[in-house]
């Protein structure tokens, strides 16, 4: 909500679309005047795609659990990336199904214990890494227990041009909040290792910077907005993409809760340039516009011919 408001982002132009869990219903919570549909589990991406084909002015924001990504809507995930749908997509990740009263996700920790499921002893999804492999343009990873780096890789999530993932790491305090678990609080407070200061700061707005020790990347989004990225100890390159693999292959076996964005790619293009979609809303277009010419369609006919 904080970081539509700061970017002047009315309701009305934003649809928010979710699947099936506690983390698909939060949309519920937030701007009540924009435009919702809660989908079926896993099936979030196919609704979002079709929203965004329908409607390209509108902001669509993907409101998602572990469970409705990384298990039953893990190809939907991919699929969506794949053809870089504009629209912010949001994990929620508590490592469990929340809603269904704590089983194991696919990201749950291999050999974590909970009460009533035993043991885990299947390998967790990375679904940062997912999204890199899918060749998502914008992959980044937060934190519940760090807002202020939430909203600012919020607000330049809303502002780039195609698939912007952001995993955030949302404990679920009812079934997996323990000591030991790398969805909880304590465990999160005590392992997260921000790559950088991130600040996004609007296209046209005077630029105020407190300098301090550290070198200080800006990057320029398309649509002339920035994204400053004050890198900390880790020098970790946003660009590169294998570096962002290795990055979080590292993170993981060092236990390590490696929080930012992790790799930005924006010379991709989006579904609707593929599919060489005109800006209007289809939903707003005329008849006429919609209706091919007799002598139009006479010439598809004849390249079937
Ligand atoms: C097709 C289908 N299968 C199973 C379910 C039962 N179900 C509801 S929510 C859920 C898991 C939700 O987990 P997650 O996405 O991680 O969300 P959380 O509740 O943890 O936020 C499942 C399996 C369902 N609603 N629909
Ligand atoms: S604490 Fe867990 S069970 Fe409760 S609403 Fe949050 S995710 Fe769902």
């Amino acid at each position: 909500m904080a970081a539509c408001y700061e970017l002047s982002i009315q309701p009305e132009n934003v649809i928010k679309i979710s699947g099936i869990g506690c983390s698909s219903k939060s949309p519920t919570y937030f701007m009540g005047r924009s435009h919702g549909f809660n989908a079926v589990h896993g099936r979030m991406p196919s609704i979002a795609t079709g929203a965004s084909i329908a409607n390209r002015s509108l902001k669509t924001i993907g409101v998602s659990g572990d469970g409705d990504t990384a298990s039953i809507g893990i190809g939907q995930f991919i699929h969506l990336m794949r053809r870089n749908v504009p629209m912010v997509y949001i994990i929620e990740n508590n490592g469990v199904y929340g809603l269904t009263k704590g089983q194991f996700s696919a990201t749950a920790d291999q050999g974590q214990k909970l009460k009533k499921m035993g043991v885990n002893p299947f390998m967790p999804i990375d679904l940062c890494m997912e999204a890199l492999i899918a060749n998502c343009g914008f992959v980044a990873r937060s934190f519940a227990g760090d807002p202020k780096q939430v909203k600012e890789l919020l607000k330049s999530a809303l502002n780039f041009q195609g698939t912007a993932v952001l995993d955030i790491i949302s404990p679920c305090v009812t079934f997996n909040n323990r000591d030991e678990s790398t969805k909880s609080y304590s465990w999160g407070i005590e392992h997260e290792y921000p790559l950088h200061d991130v600040t996004w700061v609007p296209s046209y707005d005077e630029i105020e910077m407190e300098i301090e020790p550290g070198e200080i990347v800006e990057v320029e989004l398309h649509n002339k907005s920035r994204l400053v990225l004050k890198k900390l100890e880790h020098n970790h390159d946003t660009s590169d993409r294998l570096a962002a693999m290795q990055l979080l292959e590292e993170t993981c076996c060092a236990e390590i809760l490696a929080t930012g964005l992790i790799y930005l790619n924006q010379n991709q293009e989006t579904f609707q340039s593929v599919e060489n979609l005109v800006d209007k809303p289809l939903a707003r277009l005329q008849q006429d516009a919609l209706r091919p010419s007799k002598e139009a369609l006479e010439e598809i006919m004849a390249d079937f011919r």
